[in-house]
C-alpha cells in the first residue's frame, strides 16, 4: 500500500436499491467495494470483494484463494453492478445527457454567426435525435433498461441523482480526473494514454480558434451570449449547484478554452471510449451481466457451477442486453469522425488552417495507435481517431 499498488473501486452509488423484477423475478443488484493490486507484472488483479458496503456476518469478504464459484460469483456481482454504474452514470449522464445539456443551451443562448456556435454546432450532431430515442426505447416505462436491467425502474431514478449529485467540473476533465483517482502511473492504462493525447490536441484547436476571435480576457466577460451560454449550464444542467466547481461565468480566455475543449471531449474522444466497447465487453454476459436472479452466497462453500447457472438472468433478457449493447457499439453509415466539418461554418483563413492542423494532428496520433496496436494481444481502438465520433450521435 505504501508504494501505491493498491486500488479501491467503490461501488456506493448502488447501495440500498430495489432491485426490478423481471419474468415476475426479484433480482439482485450489489454495491460491492473491490480491492485491485498492480502486480510486478504490471497488471492490475483483483484481491478482495465485499458486495454490500456494510461490513456484516452474512457479509463476506471474498479472495481469490476461496472456491473457484465463491470467487467466480462475487465477480459477477461486481460485473453486474459495474453494468449499471457504467451504462447510467458514466455513459447516460456523463456524456449523452450533458452533451444535451451543452447543445441546447448552445441553441437558446447563441446565434449562428457567433465563432462558438461555428466551433460546437458539429459537436452537436444527433444528441437531440439520439436521446430522444434512448428516452423512447431505453429508459421509459417501456424501455430495454426498464424492463430487463436490474436497475431499471425505480433504481434508475435514485443513481441517476446520486450521480447528479456527485458530478464535479474536475471529473469531467480528463488531466484532473486522471490526476484525482490516482491513475496517473497504472501500467498499460490505453484510455488513460489515448485520452490524454485526444484532449491535448482538442485543447490546442479550440485554443486557436478562441485565441483569434476573443484578444482580451475582458472580451470574454463582456460577451453577453456566451455567458448566457455558460450560465444555462451551470442552472439546467448542474443544479446551480456551485460545488461541481462547474463555473458561473467565464471570465478569461483560459477558463473559456478549458471549458470548450471538455465540451468537445465529452461529446468525442470520451463518449467513444465509453460507448464504442459496450459490445466487445459486455456481449459476453457473464462479464457485464445486465441483471442477477440469485442473492449473492451470505457464506463461503455453497455456491456450485449450478448455483451460478441459475444466478445469470434469463436467456430472454440476456438476449435483450445483448443486442441493445451490439447495436449501440455499430458505426453508423453516416458516420463523421473527430475533427471532419464538412459544414464549413468558418471561412476565414485563420480557423480554417486550424481546422486542418487539428486534423493533421489527429491523424498522427491515429498512425501512432494503429501502430501501438499492433503489439496488443487485446488492441485498444476506441480513441483512435479514426474511429472517434465528432459528437455524441449513437
Ligand atoms: C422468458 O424466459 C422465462 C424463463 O425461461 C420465462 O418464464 C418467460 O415466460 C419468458 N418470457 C417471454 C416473454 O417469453
Ligand atoms: C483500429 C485499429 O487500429 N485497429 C488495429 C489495432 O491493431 C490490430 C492488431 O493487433 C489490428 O488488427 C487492428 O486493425
Ligand atoms: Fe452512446
Amino acid at each position: 500500500m505504501r508504494d501505491g499498488n493498491i486500488f479501491l473501486c467503490d461501488y456506493k452509488r448502488l447501495d440500498g436499491l430495489k432491485a426490478n423484477v423481471i419474468n415476475g423475478k426479484k433480482q439482485y443488484l450489489m454495491a460491492p467495494l473491490v480491492l485491485l493490486h498492480k502486480t510486478s507484472d504490471d497488471k492490475l488483479m483483483p484481491i478482495a470483494i465485499q458486495l454490500k458496503q456494510t461490513p456484516a456476518d452474512d457479509n463476506p469478504i471474498f479472495f481469490p484463494t476461496d472456491s473457484e464459484y465463491d470467487w467466480l460469483t462475487a465477480k459477477l456481482f461486481v460485473r453486474s453492478a459495474d453494468f449499471s454504474e457504467h451504462q447510467l452514470n458514466v455513459h447516460l449522464l456523463r456524456t449523452h445527457l450533458l452533451a444535451e445539456v451543452y447543445a441546447v443551451s448552445l441553441l437558446r443562448n447563441v446565434p449562428m454567426v457567433h465563432p462558438l456556435y461555428k466551433l460546437l454546432i458539429p459537436h452537436t450532431r444527433y444528441t437531440l435525435q439520439i436521446n430522444f430515442l434512448a428516452r423512447l426505447l431505453l429508459i421509459s416505462p417501456s424501455g430495454v433498461f426498464t424492463q430487463f436491467a436490474s436497475s431499471g425502474g425505480e433504481a434508475m431514478i435514485t443513481i441517476m441523482k446520486r450521480s447528479t449529485s456527485s458530478m464535479t467540473y474536475r471529473s469531467l476533465c480528463m488531466p484532473e480526473d486522471i490526476a484525482e483517482r490516482g491513475m496517473e502511473d497504472v501500467p498499460n492504462y490505453y484510455y488513460r494514454n489515448d485520452g490524454l493525447m485526444v484532449w491535448d490536441i482538442i485543447n490546442s484547436f479550440v485554443k486557436g480558434v478562441l485565441g483569434h476571435y476573443y484578444k482580451s480576457d475582458a472580451e470574454v466577460s463582456q460577451d453577453s451570449e456566451l455567458q448566457q451560454w455558460i450560465q444555462d449550464i451551470f442552472e439546467h444542467g448542474f443544479l446551480s449547484q456551485a460545488n461541481t466547481g462547474i463555473p458561473q461565468r467565464l471570465s478569461s480566455v483560459a477558463e473559456l478554452v478549458k471549458f470548450v475543449t471538455m465540451v468537445i471531449f465529452t461529446g468525442s474522444g470520451q463518449h467513444s471510449a465509453v460507448n464504442s466497447g459496450q459490445f466487445d465487453y459486455g456481449g459476453w454476459m457473464p462479464n457485464n451481466p445486465i441483471s442477477l436472479q440469485l442473492p449473492p452466497p451470505s457464506i463461503k462453500g455453497k455456491t456450485s457451477e449450478a448455483t451460478m447457472l441459475n444466478t445469470f438472468p434469463d436467456v430472454n433478457t440476456t438476449v435483450q442486453g445483448m443486442s441493445t449493447m451490439w447495436l449501440l457499439s455499430k458505426q453508423s453509415s453516416d458516420f463523421v469522425c473527430l475533427g471532419l466539418y464538412p459544414e464549413e461554418h468558418f471561412c476565414e483563413e485563420v480557423p480554417c488552417k486550424l481546422i486542418s492542423t487539428f486534423q493533421g494532428e489527429l491523424e498522427i496520433l491515429s498512425t501512432v495507435i494503429k501502430t501501438r496496436n499492433k503489439s496488443l494481444e487485446v488492441p485498444y481502438t476506441y480513441m483512435d481517431p479514426a474511429l472517434v465520433e465528432n459528437s455524441v450521435a449513437i
